[in-house]
């Protein structure tokens, strides 16, 4: 049956323009009300909350869709070099309010909804964002789609639509437990399925030699299996320059719904299998683990989605007569961490099997289409594929690559002649311990450059991850110093400083972040700096009327916000902050320190533990055992409180971030890529306590020595002491440590419970691999200079606005051109 286009574009209205709602509230008022009536088929006297949403989301996207026709029309006529920014994650948060923001309607709603007697929060509130990502790496893609768009750059953003996203966490007895993230189930209002544009894609099988009408012989793929891959759209608007750029995310599906002759014959579960086997593969985001786990699902996936987007560019976006040769030249594919890696010896069986090009000349077009970004340094964390799971899933593409790895390791061996260890270290395909491509060395070898996402992450990877391919290749290697939008994480999460801001110097800044440098001068205005606080503590009352409601949980307000968000990991070393915690605790409850010394500290964790790593989880477990103790003693009531809100994610990330004094950023040095949170943090004004390491380095050097809190190793020094590094030793010689320790090991915070603790806490004394314990002084020290920066409020606020000024450069805007100017030459 025929899905594609059918009408005629030699019809007048072929070329109409396309009817946009009027942007007044009367507008707003009777589009709100029509979707209302005839898109959710109610009464609004019978709506509930849903259906308003419903309502209210159809009614922005009506505003977007002209744009967004208009944007398609524009990029199909322009034929400009598009940058297909492949993802397996994208963290986006919700739409709602950042898409009122981007049509400048927000005040236009505000008043519609409150003509119809609605509460606008209560349906902003009503939104699930889509949780299509695990952390920094999902959330990058979403800030970069985001700047695209602003920039006007032709963008297609490719990724999976799972049907689960990141799971909800909840705390039962302190533990996490994952409940699944069915964001779809009251209807997604942002999407659209593009049935006319389906993707089939192949798996399994063999491949054999054949010969073609013109007498050549060439290789073919014989798949034992096949799935659909469904699109469905999502818009992507510029801030309020008509710009609406497209992220195209596959859903799996069965190529038939289920065999009607097993279900006549009763066995229903059978009839469907099929379908259910097929459809598995779109069902749920993998939490990011990091290390990976053969798991065949996860190659499928990635698979799956670079198929998919591959053959939608090259068949369905680029004209039909479209010369393949010229393929650098329209397109760009970035690839996001090693996840849609598959996609260069994809593009090289296309061009090849089936587009009949000869090896080299598609090897020449396929590299000069693929660029590499790396976002990790932990070797644990490079994904591989054994040999014998490639294989059997995708056979043709094993044999592209060991066609790419023979031809490259006869480059390397001409390049460096007689070093067959060498060869052995570079080879794509590893022997050890079982036979496996490195999808990290697959990229190198194909794409165009490589680059890290923070200085000091770019260097690292050139030094001790790539250092091979870094001499082979050293112009490969580039840096582009990850970003953040200000769009949502300024003018959306923090609407008291943006309008601050921008009365004292114009809006310029949401699209030129550079121009915060312009509030330096009013550092040191008194008024400006009052202005300031009051900022903040407006920021700080909405985050606790929240988490009140949200979680129960109380956070007293004339207190230092300390926040600690991100997910858990043992690099990160959220123990190293809760060492700190129960150090202070154990300084008033042991005597040593009167209560009425410390200074005021909220400390707000937010974290999610994979659910495969289990001392993740035993460290959240304790984060929620010493939160219960401290929060019930009177000893430090008012002086010292931990909250753990569940569940952390881009929704709260807005309301936490702007009501934040205290940055944390401790990783150990050298561990962090470079960190995206931080950016934000700075961005809003709260002052950073870090180690030298990730993006953190850049913070620092922009904003000054004077207004950031430096403490720890350095990664020369981690690496130096890492041959014979004695956790014990430190617990030994630090009288402070040691009691520290010793109060968590007693079970004072799990109700005696000593096996409770001993998790975490053996592993501090034997193995401590991110030397937590070697930097616990330094950070206590550093912790100290923080508390004497707070007392001065003045001197506070004059840094925190000074951190804002200076961390423009942060903007992801300042990412995308560098990628523009060093990658994509887009
Ligand atoms: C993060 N990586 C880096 N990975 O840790 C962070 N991993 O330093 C950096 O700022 C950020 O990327 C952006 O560059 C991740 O977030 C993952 O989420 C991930 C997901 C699946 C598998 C492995």
């Amino acid at each position: 049956r025929r899905i594609g286009p059918t009408f005629r574009t030699s019809h007048p209205l072929a070329s109409g323009p396309v009817v946009q709602p009027a942007p007044t509230v009367d507008g707003f008022v009777e589009t709100f009300l029509g979707e209302l009536n005839y898109g959710q088929g109610v009464l609004l006297s019978q709506s509930t909350v849903n259906d308003q949403y419903l309502a209210l989301a159809r009614t922005v996207r009506r505003y977007l869709m002209a744009d967004w026709l208009e944007t398609g029309a524009r990029r199909r006529q322009a034929q400009q070099k598009t940058v297909a920014y492949l993802s397996a994650e994208y963290l986006l948060g919700r739409q709602l309010g950042n898409n009122l923001l981007a049509t400048n309607l927000q005040d236009v709603a505000d008043a519609a909804m409150s003509r119809c007697g609605i509460d606008i929060a209560s349906l902003r509130a009503q939104e699930v964002e889509p949780g299509l990502g695990n952390g920094g790496l999902g959330r990058l893609a979403a800030c970069f789609v985001d700047s695209l768009a602003t920039m006007d750059v032709p963008c297609i953003g490719y990724g999976i639509r799972y049907e689960y996203g990141i799971f909800r966490q909840t705390f039962e007895g302190d533990r996490q437990v994952e409940v699944p993230d069915s964001w779809l189930s009251l209807g997604s209002p942002w999407e659209f399925p593009h049935p006319e544009r389906q993707v089939l894609v192949h798996f399994g099988g063999r491949t054999e030699e054949v010969t073609d009408e013109n007498g050549r012989v060439v290789c073919r793929w014989v798949p034992d299996w096949n799935v659909v891959g469904m699109p469905y759209h999502y818009m992507v608007p510029g801030h309020r320059n008509g710009v609406v750029n497209t992220l195209r995310l596959w859903s799996a599906k069965a190529t038939q719904a289920f065999d009607l002759q097993i279900f006549n014959s009763g066995d229903y579960a059978e009839a469907v299998r099929a379908q259910t086997f097929a459809e598995n593969i779109s069902k749920v985001l993998y939490p990011e683990d990091s290390t990976p786990q053969g798991k065949e699902l996860r190659l499928q996936q990635q698979y799956f989605f670079v198929a998919c987007s591959l053959h939608d560019f090259i068949d369905n976006t680029l004209p039909h007569d479209f010369d393949l040769r010229r393929l650098p030249e329209r397109l760009v594919v970035q690839l996001n961490d090693t996840h849609p890696v598959i996609a260069i010896p994809e593009l090289m069986r296309i061009l090849v099997d089936r587009k009949g090009f000869d090896w080299d000349e598609a090897w020449d077009i396929t590299k000069r289409c693929f660029a590499y970004t790396c976002h990790t340094l932990l070797p644990e964390a490079l994904e591989v594929w054994s040999v014998e799971l490639l294989g059997r899933l995708l056979p043709r593409h094993l044999e592209i690559i060991y066609r790419i790895n023979e031809e490259f390791l006869e480059e390397v061996r001409e390049a460096f002649p007689g070093d067959e260890m060498l060869v052995r270290r570079m080879s794509v395909i590893a022997e050890h311990p079982e036979r496996s491509v490195r999808m990290a060395y697959l990229a190198t070898v194909a794409g165009s450059k490589v680059n890290g996402v923070a200085e000091l992450h770019s260097q690292l990877l050139r030094d001790k991850v790539l250092p091979d391919f870094s001499r082979m290749w050293p112009d490969k290697f580039t840096n582009v110093t990850n970003g953040i939008t200000p769009r949502r994480f300024v003018l959306l999460a923090n609407r008291r400083l943006s309008d601050l801001v921008t009365d004292t110097i114009g809006d310029g800044w949401v699209t030129d972040l550079d121009r915060l440098r312009e509030l330096e001068p009013y550092a040191d205005d008194a008024s400006f700096r009052a202005a300031f606080r009051e900022v903040k503590q407006g920021n700080k009352e909405r985050l606790a009327a929240l988490l009140r409601v949200r979680d129960g949980l109380e956070i007293p307000q004339d207190s230092m916000l300390d926040v600690m968000v991100k997910r858990l990991h043992e690099y990160k070393r959220q123990t190293l902050k809760l060492l700190h915690i129960v150090s202070l605790y154990d300084d008033v409850v042991s005597g040593r320190v009167a209560a009425e010394d410390l200074t005021p500290r909220t400390v707000v964790f937010g974290a999610k533990a994979a659910p495969g790593y289990h001392l993740a989880k035993e460290i959240i477990f304790l984060v929620n055992a010493v939160a219960d103790t401290v929060n019930a003693d009177p000893r430090v009531a008012g002086r010292l409180s931990v909250a753990f809100p569940a569940n952390y994610n881009v929704t709260l990330a807005e309301k936490l971030i702007p009501a934040a004094d205290l940055s944390e950023q401790i990783s150990l040095a050298g561990k962090e890529a470079s960190g995206t949170g931080n950016m934000k943090f700075a961005l809003n004004g709260a002052l950073t306590i870090g180690t030298d390491d990730g993006a953190n380095v850049e913070i620092r050097r922009l904003v000054g020595d004077d207004h950031f809190f430096l403490f720890g190793m350095t990664e020369p020094e981690v690496e130096r002491l890492r041959p014979g590094y004695t956790p014990s030793m430190y617990y030994e010689e630090d009288a402070r440590l040691r009691s520290t320790i010793d109060l968590l090991a007693s079970g004072h915070f799990t109700g005696g419970d000593r096996q409770a603790v001993a998790p975490v806490i053996d592993n501090l004394l034997h193995q401590d691999a991110f030397m937590a314990l070697a930097d616990f002084r330094s950070y206590l020290d550093a912790q100290e200079r923080v508390e004497a920066a707070y007392a001065d409020p003045d001197a506070w606020s004059r840094s925190a606005i000074l951190n804002v000024a200076r961390s423009g450069f942060f903007s992801s805007d300042r990412s995308m051109r560098d990628y523009l100017d060093r990658i994509w030459h887009a």
